[in-house]
């Protein structure tokens, strides 16, 4: 079976590790987050690694160097998902990374540094909203405040950790500073249309675009959707509308921004009573932080001239930044290198998604890789798709990528 093949078949079993059949939704300390989790325990330790859970749910392999006191390469991803996600967003790098070291194992192979695998908990934030806890861990920028956040039921992180068995206070520990992790590489489904037009299945990602959240609420006045004139109500939805459509506008005029409201709540959510409550998400992103951090604060600026027209007050909690993140340009140029050894013309591209791989460089130098989605690029979907040979093709790829590297001294 070639690596592409035993790749989408481990990808079907983990689909099958969800919370809402049919559909795929596998979030942070779950009992679908612990199935995946030990599914991959077990493909790591099939692997020649030694394997175990973390003090934050992440899972990590590591297989060890060719001799002592060898440097470290990290390669991984995440396991948790969207809600209603694809198959192969996260889990795509960590099994490619497993199927790597399993080849190398196979042939009784070592390398001048140890590889760790690692398949981190909580990268999409579905459940308490913080994301990129495990590799904010692991590149040293966790907050433990981020321990009191609340999932929608009132459950801690300090809390969930506890009842899935791991140690809240733990995170200080994954820490690899002074570990001498010499690279962070990880592989990744593009969840765009840029490798299928060009017709390769593979790419050499440039940077990966910054992310600012916001979490809106808008207050207005409730009342009766019978007997309330137009011209005197206090209409939270309408309000907030109008004030999507703002930052919709705004991304639209501006190029190289995307924006997003992803979700609302409007309450009390009755037919007939106009809408007191309301609450919407912003996620808004570009490839350089200094236009980025401009547009939240010009929409954010627009938000509230719409609140006072329309004479409801507003809240605004900013609770989410990540900086653009510059991949290492020598790895870079390795990854280049390994793709024209298989004979592939190299592409080198922008990621507009946020991965792990952006927390790395405060640690290490950092590269990705991305493998062709098809379907038009579609990701954040149950249709996404990835061809078994293109699967194939980009493992081959960070494999040459890992045996080709030397760590420079
Ligand atoms: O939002 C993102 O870009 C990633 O999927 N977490
Ligand atoms: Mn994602
Ligand atoms: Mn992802």
């Amino acid at each position: 079976m070639t690596f592409g093949n035993e790749i989408l078949a481990q990808a079907e079993v983990l689909s099958k590790f969800t919370e809402d059949a049919p559909r795929l939704t596998r979030t942070y300390l779950t009992a679908e987050h612990r199935q995946a989790g030990n599914f991959i325990l077990e493909l790591m330790r099939d692997a020649g690694m030694a394997a175990s859970y973390d003090a934050l749910g992440n899972v990590v392999g590591r297989y060890e160097a060719s001799h002592a006191n060898a440097p470290t390469v990290i390669s991984g991803s995440h396991m948790d998902s969207v809600r209603n996600a694809g198959k192969y967003d996260g889990l795509f790098g960590i099994l490619t990374a497993i199927a790597c070291v399993k080849d190398l194992s196979a042939r009784g192979k070592r390398l001048p540094f140890a590889i760790e695998v690692a398949a981190f908990g909580d990268e999409e934030g579905v459940r308490f909203g913080s994301t990129l806890m495990g590799s904010r861990a692991m590149a040293g920028s966790f907050d433990p405040e981020w321990l009191a956040r609340k999932d929608a039921n009132g459950v801690t992180l300090r809390q969930a950790l506890v009842d899935f068995g791991c140690d809240p206070e733990g995170w200080r520990a994954l820490d690899r500073h002074g570990k001498n992790v010499v690279a962070y590489i990880e592989s990744h489904i593009e969840q765009g249309p840029v490798l299928l037009e060009a017709g390769l299945p593979v790419g050499v990602v440039t940077s990966i675009a910054g992310a600012s959240r916001a979490r809106v609420s808008v207050t207005g006045l409730a009342g009766h959707a019978g007997t309330v004139p137009m011209d005197v109500r206090r209409d939270a939805l309408t309000a907030a509308s109008e004030m999507i459509l703002a930052v919709e506008t705004h991304c639209r005029e501006n190029a190289g921004l995307v924006g997003t409201v992803g979700r609302i709540e409007a309450l009390p959510g009755a037919v007939n009573v106009i809408p007191q409550d309301v609450s919407f998400s912003i996620d808004l992103r570009s490839g350089e932080d200094g236009p980025r951090r401009e547009a939240i604060g010009a929409v954010r600026g627009k938000i509230e001239a719409i609140a006072k027209k329309r004479r409801v007050t507003l809240g605004w909690d900013a609770y989410f930044e990540s900086s653009a993140a510059p991949c290492d340009a020598a790895l870079q140029e390795k990854l280049a290198a390994s793709i024209e050894r298989m004979d592939i013309a190299v592409r080198r591209l922008p990621s507009g998604a946020g991965h792990d791989a952006m927390m790395f460089p405060p640690l290490c130098p950092t590269a990705m890789l991305f493998v062709r989605c098809g379907n038009g690029g579609i990701s954040h979907h149950p249709d996404e798709i990835l061809a078994a040979e293109d699967a194939d093709v980009a493992t081959s790829v960070l494999l040459d990528f890992l045996e080709s590297f030397s760590p420079a001294r």
